[in-house]
Parts: C-alpha cells; sequence; structure tokens
C-alpha cells in the first residue's frame, strides 16, 4: 500500500506545479499580445514591415516592454525575435 501512496504524492505533486507552470507561460504569452496589440496598427494580426520599424525605432529608444525578446541579448531584434511579439495563435491566419 506505501506504493500507492507514494504515487498519490507524486501525482499530488504535479497537480501542484503544472499550474504553476501554465500560469507562468499565460503571463509571458499576455506579455506578448500587449506588444503586439500596439504595434499592430492596422490590427490585421500580421506586424507588416512599417510595423516592425516602429518596434525597431523603440527598441532603440530604450522601450522596457521590447528589451525582454532580445533573447540573444545582441542589442537588435532579429525576424525570429520579432516573430515572437506576434501570438502564436495569430500566426496561423497569416499561412492560410
Ligand atoms: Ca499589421
Ligand atoms: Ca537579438
Amino acid at each position: 500500500m506505501k506504493k500507492v501512496i507514494a504515487l498519490t504524492s507524486i501525482l499530488c505533486a504535479l497537480g501542484l506545479i503544472a499550474p504553476a507552470a501554465h500560469a507562468a507561460k499565460a503571463k509571458k504569452n499576455k506579455g506578448g499580445d500587449d506588444a503586439f496589440a500596439k504595434y499592430d496598427k492596422n490590427s490585421n494580426d500580421v506586424l507588416d514591415a512599417d510595423e516592425k520599424e516602429a518596434i525597431q525605432k523603440d527598441f532603440k529608444a530604450g522601450n522596457e516592454g521590447l528589451k525582454k525578446y532580445d533573447f540573444n541579448g545582441d542589442g537588435k531584434l532579429d525576424d525570429g525575435e520579432l516573430a515572437a511579439i506576434q501570438p502564436a495563435g495569430k500566426k496561423k491566419k497569416k499561412n492560410k
């Protein structure tokens, strides 16, 4: 019976950890949405060239909200990093 108790404990622990991890991820996505909504000026759910330029401009000006997207820390936002600002769910729309 000890095995059953141990298994139950593990399941309980996973149950506690999983929602926390999910919440952290959701929080990160929310930040992306905020930045995306701000820069998607024409609201077509895609970052257009001029909108990316606006992001680059604000990034260079020291926008705190954009610094977190410079994942490799080279002081620039490349296409992959810009793509991270665009919500994953909305990217699919572009491929339609
Ligand atoms: Ca747009
Ligand atoms: Ca970078």
